[in-house]
């Protein structure tokens, strides 16, 4: 089937034909620069071309505080039009050709037909994310005390239903994985049993893994604090792992940038789940202060680089079953969620492609033989080379724009779709 892309192709085709001079310029300067530390920029560039991250479907929807949100005309309001926007957004980026879910937010009738229509425009499915951090209409039993981890049987048991039934729609749609990320946890000392609380995690999350296909893999996804703002159950990586080791192979931890102390060293993080083969996935987004969701590079580029660093290390020394599922997640309050996930896509691979340009024997010499200022300007000097051109090449070799955001604003999308959508007060959400 021929994806039919929101966008009209002679619109692209002209905003490239602007630009491809320059860019041809910049790129061929890149390449020569390259080129003298001994590292092919084609080479680079086809890594950079296959490399791609999944956009949250409830990140193309305005993103909120408990203060407020502030609706933006035209955004989408159900799943079909959520698909149109993350449609656009890869059309022209060309990085995001995944979409990954989240239920009951993304409910509809008929997945089989969901996963078509994705196709039709260019998109698949990546892993489901359950919900079971707020009360649905008609829900039965409250989880305003908990969850997978709640002291009431009945609650636990509709927990773990609804976590099978995302399982199901996955299957339908396509998608190995699911992504399980809980609020449960207290908000006064004394209010829960550390121990018993996690217990009754790890019961629950076994009914679940026990529902999963032969070739799913469960995500766990920690977080420090809130909604529990005390003792969180799955609070940090160590949790995590423990819990995925409890479980078994098919379970894996989900690094979510946002949900660790300030200052803490992520990319260590990665090494160590990686060594112990439980490094299942990323949420990227950036923050300053907590669980910010801003946009991914948008307040630390060098965490981000260095998390990229990890990941390529990780890929020379693969251990079975590495392949990790990158994701955005991010609350988009006060920017055109399209214009953010199109900058946040761009600073990722930006990432990604700084770490393939270090060069790795040298570093590893230095290491190895405690040239400490070696070992640092190695990893410096590919943090300081501008990567753009390759990462407009690639675009542009895939059908993309050379310049995204200026493109989407000559597209008059939004403006269109503010005619054409529904107003509404449908949220969108932050996990
Ligand atoms: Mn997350």
């Amino acid at each position: 089937m021929n994806p039919q892309m929101p966008l009209p192709i002679e619109q692209i085709e002209q905003h490239n034909r602007k630009h491809t001079d320059a860019l041809r310029d910049d790129y061929d300067s890149l390449g020569r620069q390259l080129d003298r530390a001994g590292i092919a920029i084609e080479a680079i560039t086809a890594r950079v071309a296959a490399f791609d991250v999944a956009i949250p479907s409830w990140g193309v929807g305005r993103g909120g505080t408990r203060f407020a949100r502030f609706p933006l005309a035209g955004e989408p309001t159900n799943v079909h039009e959520k698909l149109e926007d993350c449609a656009v957004i890869n059309q022209l980026g060309r990085a995001t050709p995944r979409v990954s879910p989240h239920f009951p937010w993304d409910k509809t009738a008929d997945y089989v037909a969901l996963r078509e229509e994705a196709a039709h425009l260019g998109l698949a499915f990546d892993a489901v994310n359950s919900n079971t951090f707020q009360d649905q209409p008609g829900l039965q039993h409250s989880y305003v005390t908990g969850s997978l981890c709640s002291t009431v049987a009945a609650t636990r048991a509709q927990a773990v239903e609804h976590n099978i039934e995302c399982i199901d729609i996955g299957k339908q749609l396509g998608v190995n994985a699911i992504t399980v990320w809980i609020g449960d946890g207290a908000n006064f000392p004394g209010q829960q049993n550390f121990t018993r609380a996690y217990d009754r995690y790890l019961e629950s999350t076994a009914e679940i893994y026990a529902a999963l296909p032969a070739d799913w893999h469960m995500m766990l996804e920690h977080k420090m604090y809130e909604p529990a703002f005390y003792a969180t159950v799955i609070q940090d990586w160590g949790s995590s792992i423990l819990a995925a080791q409890h479980l078994g192979p098919k379970a894996k931890c989900l690094i979510d940038l946002g949900h660790h102390a300030p200052n803490v060293n992520i990319e260590q993080i990665v090494a160590r789940m990686h060594r112990f083969g439980k490094l299942g996935g990323f949420h990227f987004n950036d923050s300053k202060y907590g669980d910010d969701d801003l946009d991914s590079g948008s307040i630390n580029p060098h965490q981000l680089f260095l998390v990229f660093n990890e990941l390529v290390e990780a890929e020379l020394n693969p251990l079975a079953g590495f392949d990790p599922a990158y994701m955005i997640d991010q609350s988009h309050n006060v920017t055109d969620p399209i214009e953010s996930m199109l900058s946040s896509a761009e600073e990722i691979t930006s990432a990604f492609a700084k770490a393939l340009l270090v060069d790795r024997q040298k570093l590893h010499a230095a290491q190895d033989t405690n040239d400490v200022m070696l070992a640092y300007q190695t990893l410096r000097r590919a943090y300081r080379t501008d990567v753009r051109p390759i990462l407009a090449m690639a675009r542009l070799q895939k059908g993309g724009a050379i310049e995204p955001l200026s493109a989407y604003r000559a597209s008059g999308w939004r403006a269109s779709k503010a005619q054409a959508r529904l107003s509404t007060s449908a949220g969108a959400g932050i996990v």
